[in-house]
């Protein structure tokens, strides 16, 4: 069997040890019954503050209120408001993800398992998500590599397909048409492989707000946001190359790869700056979004002009 394998990601992006002792408490709730239930608003953007993210030493955590109240999550409608006002109708407690197609051992993980059988204590990152505008966020998660590891991937796995759950009583704007429900994203199978493509399951030391893609999503730094999937329910092995909802829905504006590159225009605004959303200040967008040197590999001999 091909067996993936990647360096850990270099120690500067992961929390120091000063840490632990938050995530302890934190690790000690998420491993309880009523996981979801959220836990005691524990504000941790001062501590987490000092740290530098990879590309600069001097962003700062965007602050908790701003990172759950400017989402995007169309399954809660379309206005960066919408999701923080809405989505607390979603049930994320059970919760199970479905692993299919190429792999030795496809089936079926739940999110308590996922929860106590990833290591969690050793794994916060602090990385910058980026589109028009920029946050800086203190995930908690784990590498997508890690779930995949126990499904056992064979060669025909290509490219990794995500789907979001569906579930209109849940989700009351998949009765609209904005998107091509459920919400599916894709990765190349070594994109998927890379360290820092995350599953995260919480975000400032709490449980994943429902607004932020409770209880698990995909963090995906070096590409656009909408690459980064929430709620997913279902992970599927594919040959060809998927087709992402946002793809599905504005071929031209929106490529596959969606990699962060400031040299490349959107058809309807230019990507070279963005608005950095903890001090509203606009600042130079960075190639791949900062985390160059750990990813640029991946794109060697191809036209990222074409693969937009
Ligand atoms: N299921 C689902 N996932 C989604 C979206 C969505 O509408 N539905 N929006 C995407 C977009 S466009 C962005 S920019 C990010 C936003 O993540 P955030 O709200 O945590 O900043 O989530 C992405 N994941
Ligand atoms: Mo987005």
């Amino acid at each position: 069997m091909p067996r993936y394998r990647f360096p850990e990601p270099p120690a500067r992006l992961i929390t120091p040890r000063a840490l632990v002792m938050d995530r302890r408490s934190v690790m000690a709730g998420l491993g309880a019954a009523g996981l979801m239930a959220g836990l005691p608003g524990s504000g941790r953007a001062d501590t987490l503050a000092a740290e530098p993210w990879p590309g600069s030493a001097t962003d700062e955590i965007t602050s908790h209120e701003v990172a759950t109240g400017y989402n995007n999550f169309f399954e809660f409608g379309t206005a960066k408001d919408d999701p923080a006002r809405h989505a607390h109708t979603l049930r994320t407690d059970p919760w199970r993800i479905t692993v299919s197609g190429h792999a030795n051992a496809p089936g079926e993980i739940g999110i308590e398992d996922i929860l106590s059988g990833f290591d969690l204590e050793e794994r916060i990152y602090r990385l910058r998500c980026v589109e028009a505008w920029s946050k800086v966020i203190p995930w908690i998660g784990f590498p997508l590599r890690d779930l995949l590891a126990r499904f056992d991937p064979t060669s025909d796995a290509k490219y990794v397909e995500f789907e979001t759950l569906y579930d209109p009583a849940q989700m009351p704007n998949q009765t609209g048409d904005d998107i091509d429900w459920p919400y599916r994203e894709g990765l190349r199978m070594d994109e998927a492989m890379h360290p820092l493509t995350l599953l995260a399951v919480g975000m400032y030391g709490e449980v994943m707000p429902n607004q932020n893609g409770a209880p698990i999503r995909l963090v995906v730094p070096w590409k656009y946001g909408f690459k980064s999937i929430k709620s997913i329910v279902g992970i599927r092995l594919v040959s060809e190359r998927p087709v992402s909802s946002w793809e599905a829905r504005a071929p031209r504006e929106y490529g596959f790869y969606a990699n962060v590159n400031p040299q490349v225009r959107h058809p309807r605004w230019h990507q070279a700056t963005e608005r950095r959303l903890h001090d509203g200040g606009r600042i130079a967008t960075q190639m791949f979004n900062g985390y160059e040197e750990q990813v640029a590999h991946l794109y060697d001999g191809m036209d990222l002009t074409e693969n937009f």
